[in-house]
């Protein structure tokens, strides 16, 4: 029996593994997060360990353009060769990396040391880009940190509201419903939502208010509440004075924002908006309430204005005086299994361990030493993920490209471009334990283990560090990242070491990451061992905090900073030819890409295909019934999907989840335009226009492909 957590979110729900005859049991264990409750995902996580198409050597492709198995050895020697050509031919930029937010801490570190020191490449990004970027850079903008949650998720039992902007935790983390049974219960829980998710079901019956703006116009719908905050009076005052800075401008701002303005720009009623005011002034500290907490999801940030609209809702939460007190105050819902850790450690194009700046001549020097390289071999700043990966290729781009830990064929905006771009590889290489489709596209593809067979820590979406443990073996032929990454190193000629066990390569990353923001080098493996005992970053000598921001924000004058977002429409807005709205996001029984969890056979069980959600109103108009084929159509591609009708979403909306592969990606429709000051793309919103179709057999294709 091995005490771990969950491979997929970053609730990282506690579990107890036993291997049992062919199979790995999975007994969900009591913690604060989950309190001993599992999703359908966490239950069956194990059976991807056996799924029957696992890799379990290395792959090459031949001559003829087949993935065939291959020695490491005959894998490694092509590696090298490429990335030696491309450096020589066209500089070291020319070798790019993808890493990922579900990889542990040792790996986020080691992966970003590998791309520096041994391929010395500017070009390290990852997905995590895609997911936790807005929040981050707003949260940084205004605290001075960016711990996703700054508090104990339990904490959230004792407040009188909660909203969340933007989030479906019904289906996202079902066992932390449960955190939201006291607001509920007090009809505090606000969720804003174009659609009536599961989680916006929550609130009816007298439990909250369900607000359903039109998509991306959070914004301006935050702006009305903050407007109503400050006309009804329930501004805490000496808060505001004691704690924020820049409070004026943005209280200015809001002043414009009245209701009926509000109501063109959102859809949302001056009656329902005043109503969520309400209950929020009701539940702040100041007016005597049990506290209030504002919490933002991928609904909120993953927009071409998504730093804003999380500012927005910090900006209200400070008008309130929930940040920075027990019992209230603002987070964002982290969602990778390692979402808080791995945008720590350095995979992020401009960071360094520690969440250092790369471009930070001290976190320059001080990384430099632990490497053991000169500060000046360390690389600049590279390109975020979209660009990244849109440039892979073409002039100036990368030619080699390393993926570990992330799916962007299925799961990057605008994927048949990034498809298209990975084909052009001069060499692709996949580490992975199954096929993703990324992988099927690589030209070599590595066999890596799973969760349950590896040692590594996690940070959790409350930044508390926690322990991943093996629970069994890997299959024979399979090579940890670290490993992959020690040979490689040597192989390259790299000047530094690379440890290949997990432990080593965290004492190296607690020194690296030691002065940081994310300080972690006070953990151990030991401490972290006894659950009883929380460890939270930022952690020195003392075990860390779990309530941050109690004393004073992070920023140089311990003040939050309330900055004036700008209002801006969605980057590929309706029009005559896509009158609807496309909203993405996801189902419960499937993870991210669907890599994992399509080979689920209980998951893929009802959650098998992919589908779009129509409202039965504009189902009518288009001539659309419940089951039958929908052309939806952007103007980047054209997918086809099966038409499931719902009163639960606007009429002016469809919603497609992204699980699922090349046939009927929701990906192929996304726009890439991206946020000018976190580079996240605006996933969550394109414009598209929806007809029937006979297919009987949905297949996507580009609007070049359709072309030809
Ligand atoms: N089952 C399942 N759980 C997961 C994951 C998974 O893939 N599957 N992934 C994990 C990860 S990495 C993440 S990031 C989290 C994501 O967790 P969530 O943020 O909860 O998930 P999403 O479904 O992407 O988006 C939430 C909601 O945003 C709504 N939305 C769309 N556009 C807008 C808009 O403009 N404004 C507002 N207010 N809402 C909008 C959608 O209707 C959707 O209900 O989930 C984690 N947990
Ligand atoms: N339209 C739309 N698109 C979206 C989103 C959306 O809401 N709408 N959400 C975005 C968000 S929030 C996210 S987080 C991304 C995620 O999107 P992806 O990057 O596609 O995420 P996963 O499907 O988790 O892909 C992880 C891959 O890595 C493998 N893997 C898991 N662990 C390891 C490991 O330790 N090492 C290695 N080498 N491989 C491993 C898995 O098998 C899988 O193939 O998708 C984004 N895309
Ligand atoms: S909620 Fe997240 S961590 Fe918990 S069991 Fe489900 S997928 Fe795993
Ligand atoms: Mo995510």
């Amino acid at each position: 029996m091995v005490d771990t957590h969950c491979p997929y979110c970053a609730l990282q729900c506690a579990m107890t593994l036993t291997p049992s005859g062919d199979g790995v049991q999975v007994a969900p264990r009591d913690f604060p997060t989950n309190r001993a409750g599992l999703c359908h995902k966490g239950w069956t996580s194990t059976q991807v360990l056996r799924t029957p198409d696992r890799i379990t050597t290395p792959l090459v492709r031949d001559a003829t353009g087949e993935l065939v198995p291959a020695s490491w050895d005959a894998a490694y020697e092509r590696i090298v060769s490429a990335v030696r050509r491309a450096q020589v031919q066209h500089g070291n930029d020319a070798v790019a990396v993808f890493g990922g937010g579900g990889l542990t801490n040792e790996k986020a570190y080691a992966l970003g040391k590998f791309a520096r020191v041994a391929l010395r490449t500017a070009m390290i990004d990852y997905n995590g880009r895609f997911c936790m970027s807005s929040a981050a850079a707003a949260g940084n903008r205004a605290f001075g940190l960016d711990r996703g949650l700054p508090f104990p998720l339990a904490d959230l039992g004792g407040a009188d509201a909660i909203v969340l902007v933007g989030s479906n935790i019904a289906e996202t983390m079902p066992p932390a419903v449960q955190h939201l049974a006291g607001a509920r219960g007090r009809g505090g829980l606000i969720v804003i939502d174009p659609r009536h998710s599961a989680t916006a079901s929550l609130a009816d019956d007298g439990q909250g208010v369900h607000l359903q703006p039109l998509p991306g116009t959070d914004l301006q719908l935050l702006l009305g509440l903050l407007h109503l905050v400050i006309q009804l009076g329930g501004v805490d005052e000496s808060y505001v004075a004691q704690r924020v800075s820049g409070w004026d401008e943005v209280r200015a701002q809001a002043v414009a924002w009245w209701p009926a303005r509000v109501m063109s720009a959102t859809g949302v009623s001056d009656q329902a908006l005043r109503a969520a005011a309400q209950i929020l002034i009701a539940a702040s500290p100041a007016a005597g309430g049990r506290g209030a907490y504002v919490l933002t999801g991928r609904g909120a940030e993953q927009h071409a204005h998504g730093t804003d609209t999380v500012t927005a809702a910090i900006n209200l939460a400070l008008a309130l005086g929930l940040p920075g007190r027990q019992g209230s105050g603002y987070g964002c819902i982290t969602g990778q299994g390692n979402g808080q850790g791995g945008r720590e450690h350095g995979q992020k194009c401009d960071q360094l361990p520690g969440y250092r700046k790369i471009t930070d001549p001290v976190a320059r020097e001080h990384i430099a030493s632990v490497w053991g390289v000169a500060p000046q071999d360390i690389p600049g700043p590279g390109r975020p993920a979209v660009e990244l990966l849109r440039a892979l290729g073409r002039p100036g781009g990368p030619r080699v490209l390393f993926v570990h830990g992330a799916n962007p064929a299925v799961s990057g905006p605008d994927a048949t471009v990034i498809r298209e771009r990975l084909r052009s590889l001069d060499l692709l290489v996949v580490c992975d334990f199954v096929p993703s489709e990324t992988a099927m596209l690589a030209d070599i593809v590595l066999p890596v283990p799973q969760w349950a067979e590896e040692e590594g820590t996690m940070t959790s979406l409350e930044g508390r560090l926690l322990r991943r443990r093996r629970a069994v073996q890997p299959p024979a032929d399979v090579r940890d990242e670290l490993v992959i990454w020690h040979d490689l190193a040597e192989r390259l000629g790299a000047r530094s070491s690379f440890p290949v066990e997990a432990a080593e390569t965290f004492a190296e990353l607690r020194r690296a990451s030691a002065g940081g923001i994310a300080d972690y080098s006070g953990a151990s493996y030991d401490l972290l061992a006894d659950e009883s005992h929380p460890v939270h970053w930022p952690v020195a000598i003392a075990a860390g905090t779990p309530r941050l921001f109690l004393e004073r924000f992070a920023t140089k004058d311990g003040r939050a900073k309330a900055v004036v977002p700008t209002v801006a429409s969605v980057a590929d807005d309706v029009r005559p030819d896509a009158a609807l709205y496309l909203l993405t996001g996801r189902v419960l029984q499937q993870y991210q890409s669907g890599a994992q969890t399509r080979r689920v056979p209980e998951l893929v069980r009802g959650s098998g295909d992919n589908y779009v959600q129509l409202h039965p109103l504009t189902a009518d108009r288009l001539s659309l019934e419940e089951g039958t084929f929908a052309e939806i159509r952007s103007a980047r591609g054209v997918v086809q999907a099966r038409v499931r009708l719902s009163a639960d979403i606007r009429p002016d909306c469809v919603f497609m989840p992204f699980h699922y592969d090349g046939l009927v990606n929701a990906n192929d429709l996304t726009t890439s335009a991206v946020d000018p000051i976190s580079a996240m793309p605006e996933f969550k919103v394109c414009a598209v226009d929806v007809r029937p179709c006979d297919q009987a057999n949905p297949v996507s294709r580009s609007l070049a492909e359709e072309a030809v």
